[in-house]
């Protein structure tokens, strides 16, 4: 029995997540783990509401509350919407709990006795009107290269030049819009990254497991040169930062990067878990307690990378503690909004609690991972969606448990019929079986979605071919015992077709198992031949027609849903950039 953790990138606490977030890392992360218990292992999956920020403290301005409150409400939702999409997480915890500010506090002092912190004072654009330090996406002005006047602190999106906020002629808050600001000087916390820059790569060369995309984003950071980073911020709402366990002195008006506590929640969530069941952290986390054994697989939007595979990286290592650092690291590309980008503020897009209000989990779950954005970013449409609902679920799945069980109930008194043996058509059936059992878990060990989707469907599909070429309804007429067998290894291969659809479509799957009988001891991952497979249920077991699976996806619901969500790309959004931070 292997360990494996999994986490999730952590959602933002700004409200609930559109399909793409999930789509790039909580549902996958579900999968992989539902894949590795079916097969025996024992698994943790973490994920948490990442909390901390500007985001989040404007959020809570915008929503007139105060920030504890807003994020305590956000938290709840989040929550809610992920067990509506039946996210199997062993843990959903909060970047903003004790136990973060810890490990953070402790992350940030060995650093500090490592030599990799100092202070450096630096130029900030300070906004009076709105009290604050503005970061560089607040910060906005004419730009002194091309003279366009919507700069960006960070970069000039007409000419293209990376700016740095004080160089902006006029500069003004996007926040309150005013142009009462000056530039102070502020001093931070600096990790000094480039100190690291040969410990990282020598780590990310060793790396041989991660998929490309996560490789290649961070070998092209490595090679562009680690740049020291402050890792404090002017703001009152994150991670204090303190000195022998008082307030630092200079920094009592700051916190921690949320950058810089969000993954360390990972560590901090398993432990709040830990403390909540009675269990242990550190043989999770701890290399010297237990978890060189571990085997870690983090989930991930491809804008994550860097963050996952060079600066948090440089804090376990730059701790010069023995933390568990990660093994294989799957990032996703975006799902767009019909080649769009989805927006709360324009109303464009579905978010996870409207999506459950008109559809169930299993439909989106099943074709959000059909349409995984693996290698390329993929576009959603609502009518896509319904042509893949209504062809591999409704069709393919549906179809196939609705006319054997159907048949069963009629022909045999929903009885699981006995007599009769396999021959060349089942023989065939076997061998196709087996060969497709092996290809799906190679796809779910690689964590290749599309594929394994694929695969999935084609398992169904045989279902329904084995019904048309082997016609248990003439068997009927000459040869009750053929069609016995017939029925039976049909029913047998929906079990199984039931049994590997798990992962993707557990809540269904579940309605197919239950409905069978089969207990929860009998669900796990096929291990057996074809052969011994499809004759493993017990003879005579009651086999009862589940309730209909899928209704249909009809044209007057994609209407309706297209006029609710804006379903058309705007010129605009194909630019813009996909987080909702
Ligand atoms: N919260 C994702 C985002 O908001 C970010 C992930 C943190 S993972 C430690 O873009
Ligand atoms: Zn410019």
């Amino acid at each position: 029995m292997k360990r494996i953790l999994i986490t999730s990138a952590l959602p933002y606490i700004n409200g609930i997540k559109h399909l793409g977030n999930l789509t790039g890392s909580m549902l996958p992360a579900d999968i992989c783990a539902r894949f590795w218990r079916l097969c025996g292992h024992e698994v943790l999956l973490i994920c948490a509401t990442d909390e901390h920020g500007t985001p989040a403290e404007l959020a809570a301005e915008a929503a007139g509350q105060d920030v504890q409150s807003y994020c305590d409400e956000q938290y709840e939702l989040q929550r809610a919407a992920g067990i509506g999409f039946s996210l199997s997480f062993d843990w959903f915890g909060r970047s903003s709990s004790p136990q973060n500010h810890a490990f953070t506090q402790h992350f940030a002092e060995r650093l500090e006795a490592a030599g990799l912190i100092e202070e450096r004072t630096s130029q900030q654009i300070y906004s009076i009107t709105d009290q604050r330090f503005l970061p560089d996406r607040y910060v906005e002005g004419t730009c002194p290269h091309c003279g366009s006047a919507k700069a960006r602190g960070d970069q000039c999106d007409s000419c293209g030049r990376l700016l740095d906020p004080t160089d902006l002629i006029d500069p003004y808050s996007t926040i309150s819009g005013s142009h009462d600001v000056e530039v102070r000087d502020t001093t931070h916390l600096f990790l000094k990254q480039s100190k690291m820059q040969d410990t990282i790569r020598d780590w990310v060369e060793g790396a041989i497991h991660w998929p490309t995309l996560a490789r290649s984003i961070a070998l092209k950071w490595l090679d562009e040169g680690l740049h020291d980073r402050a890792i404090t911020r002017d703001l009152s709402w994150g991670v204090p930062v303190l000195k022998d366990g008082k307030p630092r002195p200079g920094f009592e008006n700051k916190v921690f990067y949320v950058w810089f506590d969000a993954p360390i929640e990972y560590i901090s969530a398993t432990r709040e878990w830990a403390e909540a069941t009675n269990n242990t952290w550190e043989n999770w986390w701890r290399t010297d307690q237990g978890a060189s054994d571990v085997s870690y697989i983090q989930f991930m939007g491809k804008d994550n990378v860097a963050f996952h595979t060079v600066s948090f990286p440089i804090t376990m290592l730059g701790s010069g503690e023995p933390w568990k650092t990660v093994d294989r690291l799957k990032a996703f590309n975006w799902v767009t909004w019909y080649g769009g980008k989805f927006s709360t503020s324009d109303k464009r897009g579905i978010f996870m609690d409207q999506a459950l209000a008109i559809a169930p989990s299993d439909m989106w779950r099943w074709h959000l991972m059909a349409n995984a954005p693996e290698s390329a970013d993929a576009a959603f449409t609502l009518e896509h969606f319904q042509a893949v609902v209504n062809s591999d679920l409704a069709n393919v799945l549906g179809n196939f448990v609705n006319r054997i069980t159907k048949f069963t109930g009629a022909k045999f008194d929903g009885q699981l019929p006995t007599g009769g043996e396999p021959g060349a058509e089942e023989q065939q059936l076997f061998e196709e079986l087996d060969t497709r059992l092996a290809a799906l878990r190679e796809h779910h060990k690689a964590m290749e979605y599309r594929k394994a989707t694929a695969e999935t469907r084609a398992i169904w599909a045989l279902g329904n071919e084995y019904l048309a070429n082997a016609a248990p309804w003439t068997a009927m007429k000459n040869d009750p015992a053929q069609a016995a067998m017939i029925v039976r290894t049909a029913l047998n291969l929906m079990v199984i077709g039931a049994i590997i659809a798990q992962p993707f479509i557990p809540d269904t799957a579940a309605k197919i198992l239950d409905a069978m009988g089969v207990p929860n001891d009998n669900r796990n991952w096929p291990k057996e031949a074809a052969a011994t497979l499809l004759d493993a249920l017990p003879h005579g077991l009651a086999c009862a027609v589940p309730k209909l699976l899928f209704a249909k996806i009809e044209d007057e619901q994609v209407q309706n849903w297209s006029e609710r969500f804006g379903a058309e790309a705007s010129e605009v959004s194909k630019n813009g950039s996909y987080s909702t931070r």
